[in-house]
């Protein structure tokens, strides 16, 4: 048998394991189905590095694991090719989006070929393919029918750098998620879907998935469900209410003044004329700063009074209604009624502006009646009829009182807003609906589909709230499918994030080009059973794909109503010296060059793992992979011993009788921990064992003859169950061996080991020795020694004797298998 030597075998079993589909998948009855699938990635410009390999090579780990249980794995890859990284990058080296994916695909392809990670090829996709893109508009125009889908003039959020609108996902502290620009807001016509209509099912159906508590509570919070009440205020002297949203209603007597956003209709009509000027522009000064500027804490409290009032019904005072920009408009009712004794921004504004600060609350623990802001439950206070009770009853009456004399209700809000999915972008799907004069917006019948997008020579944004389709009067000017009269096409496209939201369901049936997908191959492979990447999603792509199920259950496509059972989150790879890996930095590390110095794709596959529990963050290292490397050749070096003793003369000396039992529990304990690492995702605590149990088979050769008699089959099954337990994790090395071995078939679609609970009971038992119970020494001894044949052993151990020594009369005290005490006197 020859060196171990990766840069030979390892194309050699990628070849093969192709030519022979080892992991192409149909449905079939007879096995339960697993989906495995990592985030289909966008073939940006730069290659992959380690970091992201990391990813897909826990996805094949388990995908391997599983196919070797004898689950029928589905495991595929595509290409999330439409949106901003791609044609960024097209722009920035001048070559055409189209062109610039076939090729960054194929590189990434190659990567991910190299590495061995076992996909179903045959069911790539690419999501810039009209054949793809044909189902995405289809599913637009479902939604568009639903009332899903709808157009609103509105501000937006703007980035002035990648020239397009963001929806508010796509906003992050005031700044673009992709290039960081400081974001603005222009009012634009823009399309919507109506995730909100879905607000109440997204949140509470994420109790029951078995995602990691942190991304939950990112979805929880970014759906923002407050129950509370809105209440109706007469506003003095005038007809006109003023509605406000709060979740305090117990707290109505408390309530000193009212605060508008400068941009709520009422402004212009109640205030009076005196404070006019002041309010204008106060309000026009406020129209500049974005949301996040507005809820600043840290920012003094700024506003102005209207010169209105409205009456608190409790008590029937007038309370002055100010102006403020710490309201948004955007949210509940666009008004509040401001308790600054129980709200910390109100309490800010009224010391400002010498506002009156009733506290109606005291806290349980304390007597006082501090004017400090206190924003807890506790006891009513001025509240007539209400003092004493607790303030959460009194919440719950002062709204059924207000209901009852229809002053208010009840009211659930939520602080997700629909979510915006035109850009003002070439590169992406286009949006299938015709502008007719007569007849609206249409959206273009399904024999019409796909709306192909256009080639373009120049595709650069042009910044004036148009995409750049716009420019192109064939592409625009059409007929309206209702009427037949002149129309124009939609010349927006789709954000990127259409086409990842429903991707997962096309791999379960790639080239239908009937429908989206068959019913039945769905429902056969999904939802996903692991769903594996990084958390850098958790609001936007995993909560519309959870959308997108959730509308396609409502309209009888499937039969289940969340995407992704399992979400499990990979830690990131940084670089050596602990930083990011990016190009910018020029601090990446690509595998390709790893497997091309000779190391080979099975050890960066190890390192990958063994660098640490695969959910944690951890700096890449090559000594680490130099380690993994040795490791391999240790598992080559110990295959090839043992075919070389198989092949050996058997001299007399080897037909010796001897007990095999330990070669057969190091086996048996390495299944049993292997297997319960695997199954937990323990990766690089599986390869600690692996590593162990190699050590051992070599410490066990050199008194276990291999090509003796009497072990020959502990041998066999002790290498054989090696290359499976190692077979997921370093796939090529295994396939090679086993095939040395003799083996027909792939190692790959071999059992996965199970062990045998009675090789793993030892025969030896470690016994404590104390003399005058002190600890003196520990023996290796039978299992169910007698006491006499414990104290002949203890007495004669060359540590203890010394503490016995001289000693005539001894009593001894003894617990089975466990201690003995020699009491001398
Ligand atoms: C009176 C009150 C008394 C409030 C009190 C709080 C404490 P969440 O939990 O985020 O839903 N609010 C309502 N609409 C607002 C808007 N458009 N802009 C800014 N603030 C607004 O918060 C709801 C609370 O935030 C509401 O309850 C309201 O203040 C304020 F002791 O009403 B509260």
């Amino acid at each position: 048998m020859k060196r171990y030597n990766p840069k030979e075998i390892e194309p050699k079993w990628q070849k093969i394991w192709e030519d022979e589909k080892i992991y192409q998948v149909k449905e079939g009855p007879n096995k339960p189905k697993k989906y495995v699938l990592e985030y289909f990635p966008y073939p940006s410009g730069a290659a992959m590095h380690v970091g992201h390999v990391r990813n897909y090579t826990i996805g094949d780990v388990v995908s391997r694991h599983a196919r070797m249980r004898q689950y029928n794995v589905l495991h595929p890859m595509g290409w999330d090719a439409f949106g901003l990284p791609a044609e960024n990058y097209a722009i920035k080296s001048g070559i055409d989006p189209a062109e610039a994916i076939k090729i960054n695909t194929k590189k990434f392809k190659q990567q991910l070929m190299q590495m061995g990670f076992g996909y179903d090829w045959s069911r790539e996709i690419d999501s810039t393919d009209p054949n793809y893109y044909k189902w995405t508009q289809w599913f637009f125009t479902l939604l568009f029918k639903k009332g899903l889908a709808y157009q609103k003039e509105s501000l937006q959020w703007w980035c002035p750098n990648d020239k397009t609108v963001l929806a508010n996902e796509q906003v992050e502290a005031g700044k673009c998620w992709r290039c960081g620009s400081e974001v603005e807001k222009k009012s634009l016509k823009q399309w919507f879907f109506k995730i909100t209509d879905y607000a109440d099912r997204l949140l509470g159906d994420l109790d029951d998935l078995d995602w990691s508590e942190a991304i939950k509570t990112m979805q929880r919070n970014w759906i923002g469900r407050s129950v509370g009440a809105e209440i109706n205020f007469e506003i003095d002297g005038s007809k006109k209410h003023l509605n406000v949203f709060t979740t305090r209603p117990d707290t109505l007597h408390g309530a000193t003044f009212m605060v508008l956003a400068p941009e709520h209709p009422l402004v212009e009509d109640i205030t009076t004329p005196e404070h006019k000027a002041r309010v204008n522009l106060y309000v026009k000064n406020s129209l500049t700063k974005s949301d996040i500027e507005r809820q600043e804490t840290e920012h003094d409290k700024t506003g102005v009074f209207t010169g209105a009032y409205t009456v608190n019904p409790t008590n029937n005072k007038k309370i002055p209604i100010w102006v403020a920009d710490y309201v948004l408009m955007g949210y509940g009712t666009g008004a509040i009624m401001a308790v600054p004794a129980h709200d910390e921004r109100d309490f800010e504004f009224a010391k400002k502006f010498k506002l009156p600060i009733v506290p109606v609350i005291r806290p349980l623990s304390s007597r006082s009646e501090s004017i400090d802001c206190f924003v807890g439950e506790g006891l009513m206070i001025n509240s007539g009829k209400y003092n004493g009770k607790s303030s959460s009853e009194t919440r719950e009456k002062i709204t059924a009182e207000l209901t009852d004399k229809k002053l208010g209700s009840e009211k659930v809000n939520y602080k997700i807003r629909d979510w915006l999915i035109s850009r003002q972008r070439y590169w992406g799907s286009p949006i299938p609906i015709i502008h007719c004069p007569k007849d609206g917006a249409v959206a273009v019948p399904e024999d019409q589909l796909p709306v192909l997008l256009p080639k373009l020579k120049d595709f650069e944004p042009s910044g004036d709230g148009r995409s750049p389709l716009a420019r192109i009067s064939e592409f625009v000017n059409t007929t309206c499918p209702k009427c037949g009269g002149p129309a124009e096409r939609e010349t927006d496209t789709m954000d990127g994030f259409a086409c990842s939201s429903w991707y997962f369901l096309r791999f379960a049936d790639p080239h239908n080009d009937q429908k989206p997908f068959d019913r039945s191959k769905a429902e056969y492979w999904l939802p996903v059973d692991d769903y594996i990447g990084g958390a850098e999603h958790a609001v936007m792509h995993l909560l519309y794909a959870r959308f997108w199920t959730k509308v396609m259950f409502d309209e009888g496509l499937i039969n289940f109503t969340e995407p992704f059972t399992t979400l499990r989150n990979h830690g990131m790879i940084l670089a050596p010296d602990g930083q990011k890996m990016s190009k910018s930095k020029n601090n990446t590390i690509e595998p390709d060059g790893l497997i091309e110095t000779g190391y080979g794709a099975d050890a960066v596959r190890i390192m990958e793992l063994f660098i640490g529990p695969w959910n944690q963050a951890a700096n890449w290292s090559m000594e680490g992979l130099g380690g993994a490397y040795r490791f391999l050749n240790r598992v080559w070096e110990i295959v090839r011993v043992y075919q070389d003793s198989a092949k050996a003369d058997p001299l007399s000396e080897n037909n010796k009788e001897y007990d095999d039992r330990p070669i057969w529990l190091a086996a048996h304990t390495a299944i049993a921990r292997v297997s319960e690492d695997l199954s937990v995702m323990g990766f690089n605590t599986a390869i600690a064992r692996l590593m162990e149990y190699v050590n051992e088979l070599y410490k066990l050769r050199v008194n276990h003859w291999m090509f003796a008699d009497s072990g020959k089959d502990a041998w066999k099954f002790a290498i054989e169950n090696l290359l499976k337990l190692l077979a997921p994790i370093a796939p090529h090395v295994t396939e090679e061996l086993w095939h040395e071995l003799g083996h027909k078939e792939s190692v790959h679609l071999s059992d996965w080991p199970v062990h045998d609970g009675q090789y793993l009971i030892k025969d030896t038992v470690i016994v404590v020795v104390q003399v005058n119970g002190k600890l003196r020494g520990q023996l290796e001894l039978p299992l169910n020694s007698s006491e006499e044949e414990v104290v002949m052993a203890a007495t004669q151990h060359d540590k203890i004797k010394p503490y016995i020594e001289g000693n005539k009369s001894i009593k001894v005290i003894y617990v089975p298998n466990r201690l003995v005490n020699l009491v001398t006197s």
